[in-house]
C-alpha cells in the first residue's frame, strides 16, 4: 500500500488481505467494562441476565473455524471478486448507497480511514447481501441464544482500519468478527450520546471520547475472533474496526 499525499493506492495483489500493519491502524484498542463470560451461559442465564437489560460479551460459544477459513479476505476474493455488492455510508441515518465489485471495493476502499473523512463520504459494505452470499452465510454457527418471538438475519461486512459505525440504535442481536478486531461503544437506550450523525466513530474518539471516557453510562469493548456481543434493544452503539475486519452480525426481530 502506498500513500500519496492524501490518498491510497492499493495494488490488486496486496489488496487481497494481510494482518493490518502497524503504521495502517489509525486507532488502538480500549478498555472493557462490559461483563465478560463464556459459552457456559446457558439460555436461561442469557434471558434472565442479559436478553432484556444490559449488553454482554461471550467468548467461545460457538467454533465458527470453517467459516472463519471461508471468509479469509483472499478467499473472498477469490470466490466473490466479481459479484457486485451494495455498500452504505457510514453515518448514522445511512441511506446513501454505491454497488460496486467486490474486488473494486476491496482494491479501493480498504485503506486505513482518514480522521478528516466524515461517515456520510464513508462507504462501507456490510448489509445488503444478495443471495449470491446465501451459501456461505448458511456455514455461520449462529449464538446459540434465542430471543421468543424472535428471529434472526445474517448481515456480512468487511472493512478497513478506523473505519465503523457511528452511534444508531435499532432492535437486538449479536454480532462477530471473524477476522480483525472491532472496537464497540454502548449507551443505554435513556442516555442519548453527543455526537454527529455525519460523523465517524474515529472522529468521536479523537474529538469526544476524551470528555465522555469516564461516563458512567458509557459502556466500551474491544474484540477479537471468537468473541461474541450482544446489543439488547434500542441500546446505542458505534463501531470502529481497529483492523481491516470481517464481521457478521445476527439481527433479532420480532
Ligand atoms: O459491525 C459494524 O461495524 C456495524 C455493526 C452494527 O452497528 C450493527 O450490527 O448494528
Amino acid at each position: 500500500m502506498i500513500r500519496t499525499g492524501q490518498s491510497w493506492r492499493v495494488g490488486a495483489r496486496t489488496a487481497t488481505l494481510r494482518i493490518t500493519r502497524a503504521e495502517d491502524r489509525v486507532a488502538q484498542p480500549g478498555p472493557c467494562n462490559i461483563v465478560v463470560t463464556d459459552g457456559s451461559l446457558s439460555q436461561e442465564q442469557f434471558l434472565t441476565r442479559y436478553a432484556y437489560k444490559e449488553p454482554v460479551v461471550i467468548r467461545g460459544a460457538t467454533d465458527n473455524q470453517v467459516f472463519r477459513s471461508l471468509t479469509r479476505q483472499s478467499a473472498l476474493v477469490e470466490g466473490y471478486g466479481h459479484t457486485t455488492i451494495r455498500l452504505s455510508s457510514a453515518n448514522s441515518y445511512s441511506y446513501a448507497k454505491k454497488d460496486i465489485s467486490f474486488q473494486d471495493y476491496c482494491s479501493s476502499h480498504l485503506h486505513p480511514q482518514l480522521p478528516s473523512t466524515l461517515g456520510n463520504e464513508t462507504f462501507y459494505f456490510f448489509g445488503d447481501n444478495n443471495e449470491e452470499w446465501d451459501d456461505l452465510l448458511e456455514l455461520y454457527k449462529q449464538p446459540p441464544y434465542l430471543l421468543p418471538q424472535h428471529t434472526a438475519a445474517l448481515s456480512f461486512g468487511l472493512a478497513g482500519p478506523g473505519t465503523g459505525v457511528p452511534f444508531h440504535f435499532h432492535g437486538p442481536g449479536f454480532a462477530e468478527t471473524m477476522w480483525g478486531r472491532k472496537r464497540w461503544f454502548m449507551y443505554p437506550p435513556e442516555v442519548s450520546p453527543n455526537f454527529n450523525p455525519n460523523g465517524t466513530t474515529l472522529q468521536w474518539l479523537l474529538n469526544d471520547y476524551p470528555v465522555h471516557k469516564d461516563d458512567p453510562a458509557l459502556l466500551e469493548c474491544t474484540l477479537g475472533p471468537g468473541e461474541i456481543i450482544y446489543f439488547p434493544d434500542k441500546w446505542w452503539h458505534a463501531t470502529l474496526n481497529i483492523d481491516s475486519s470481517v464481521f457478521i452480525s445476527t439481527f433479532l426481530s420480532p
